[in-house]
């Protein structure tokens, strides 16, 4: 492990604890290698480690018997220390398949009817995050920060406090947090709170979710006291303090711009114009999730299409759905009705050179998606409930002549920030998205350019670099820059993972 370079006692270094190690472990012609993983926080978090060295505690997603260490050792092109936490078959899905994606996921995006509240998985959930802290209390030197992501994770600071570990934890919840109504079902929802509380920082996407989680911790812990003014907040725990913030997440604006402008994009989205002329793009990229509102979706666009003529042979969907947790039963029928409804919609109204839908089902590389981000005239984002949405704001990042138009659902996280200049919609009203799909198309390029300059504009101010000095500022009192720069090895040289 590269270890950071200090120069000064207010140097400190990054430890990211996640789920999921950025890299994946497979297997090539005989050989272990390591693949890049793609999703939210590791596009949002890559760059900033590329940059400032640090570690990065998860799993690598496997459950092979592979010496990993050595592995991880070999591979240091991502540009910083990489340490697995192994997990057994059982371990995986009780604690990443079980409590992780069939209780949390689902309660927390509001959708309670979908969860299965086994308390075998909570057993495991717990014994998870003990390995978690075993290997971080392994690991762990003086001025480290660590800082912990998402919902797998939740009662990893309780769990170093009983390792004695006396380093400053933050969490980060890259999801919603829900209101009281919902949360109070859970069955261990005293001790998920009880262990929140014993971060020294949490952060949240959106003031929403922080004052969902402040109403939570009033109903169910009576101790506690809440003070604070916008946008922090603050709660006294015996002789503690625990602060609160909402940070919205974003992505690196010109590292997106940069490649969306690059020739090989360009010379991608000149072929996707001349196999689809003639017509407006429609670019929608979600995981195979139900919380994306895909049917919903689909039913929309094809109100739509019935309700304005003129749209047939003139707009066409390209619907990029990237695989996800299909080993979980919801997804799996997910995936067989999306796909009911597009054959459906194209079945009905595919004409001779035209089809409404073009259905993508695989994960595309980076260049293939910008060139569809930045060839298609309007987005359409429309998830049921999101703790923010990065497809939204690479959109934008690549919408390089600013005549892309931004269709989001109200229910994301992305939406505070973009109400005055995207359209947003209930996703649940199909009247509602087909009408809006209707005026992205109508819209003159005068107010498309207005629209699309100041998004873009806000996404560039509020970058992923922006987000994580808000958020290291707050919660560990000091800004990047007491994160030592990588001085030892020429940056253009590491391998980009993405
Ligand atoms: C969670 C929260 C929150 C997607 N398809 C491809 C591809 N992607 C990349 C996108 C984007 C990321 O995956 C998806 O991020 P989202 O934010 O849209 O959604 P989640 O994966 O659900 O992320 C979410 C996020 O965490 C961060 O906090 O915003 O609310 O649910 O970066 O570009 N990338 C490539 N090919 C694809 O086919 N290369």
């Amino acid at each position: 492990m590269r270890k950071s370079r200090r120069i000064k006692g207010a140097e400190k270094r990054l430890v990211i604890i996640s789920n999921r190690l950025p890299v994946s472990i497979e297997r090539e012609e005989g050989q272990w290698r390591l693949r890049p993983s793609s999703g939210g926080l590791v596009s949002a978090l890559a760059p900033v480690l590329r940059d400032r060295g640090g570690l990065w505690i998860g799993w690598p997603g496997t459950l092979e018997d592979v010496d990993l260490d050595q592995l991880l050792k070999a591979s240091p092109q991502a540009g910083y220390g990489l340490k697995a936490v192994t997990l057994t078959p059982e371990e995986r899905d009780k604690f990443y398949y079980g409590f992780s994606n069939e209780i949390i996921w689902p309660l927390f995006h509001a959708l309670h009817t979908v969860c299965n509240f086994d308390p075998e998985y909570w057993t495991v959930y717990r014994a998870v995050n003990r390995k978690f802290a075993d290997v971080v209390s392994d690991n762990v030197q003086s001025n480290d920060f660590l800082w912990v992501h998402d919902y797998h994770l939740m009662l990893l600071a309780q769990e170093l406090k009983k390792a004695k570990i006396k380093a400053p934890v933050g969490f980060f919840l890259h999801i919603p947090f829900p209101p009281p109504d919902i949360f109070l079902k859970l069955p261990w929802r005293t001790q998920i709170i009880d262990a929140l509380l014993d971060y020294d920082f949490v952060g949240f996407q959106t003031s929403n979710f922080r004052q969902n989680f402040v109403q939570c911790v009033r109903a169910l812990e009576k101790q506690v006291t809440v003070s604070g003014k916008n946008p922090f907040t603050v709660m006294t725990v015996g002789q503690r303090e625990v602060r609160l913030g909402n940070f919205p997440i974003s992505i690196d604006f010109e590292q997106f711009a940069s490649q969306a402008a690059s020739e090989e994009v360009a010379e991608m989205a000149w072929s996707i114009r001349e196999r689809l002329p003639d017509r407006e793009l429609m670019i929608g990229v979600d995981r195979l999730d139900y919380t994306k509102g895909l049917p919903y979706k689909l039913d929309g666009f094809r109100l739509a299409l019935e309700r304005y003529e003129e749209l047939r042979t003139r707009i066409s969907l390209i619907q990029v759905v990237v695989p996800s947790r299909e080993e979980i039963p919801p997804y799996h029928d997910l995936r067989a009705e999306v796909e009911r409804l597009v054959g459906k919609i194209n079945g009905e109204f595919t004409e001779s050179g035209w089809v409404p839908i073009h259905y993508i089902f695989r994960h595309l590389d980076r260049d293939e998606l910008l060139a569809l981000y930045r060839t298609a005239g309007i987005a359409l984002l429309t998830p049921l409930e999101d703790g923010m949405n990065l497809v939204a704001k690479e959109y934008c990042a690549s919408s390089l002549d600013d005549e892309g138009v931004l269709i989001l659902s109200e229910f994301t996280g992305t939406a505070e920030q973009m109400r005055k200049n995207a359209l947003l919609v209930n996703p649940y009203d199909r009247d509602q998205m087909a009408d809006t799909i209707y005026q992205a198309y109508k819209m003159p390029m005068a107010e498309r350019r207005s629209r699309m300059r100041k998004l873009r504009r806000s996404v560039q101010e509020q970058d992923i670099f922006w987000w994580v000095d808000s958020f290291l500022k707050a919660a560990a009192s000091s800004d990047l820059d007491a994160f030592p720069p990588r001085a030892d090895e020429k940056l253009e040289e590491i391998v980009e993972y993405r």
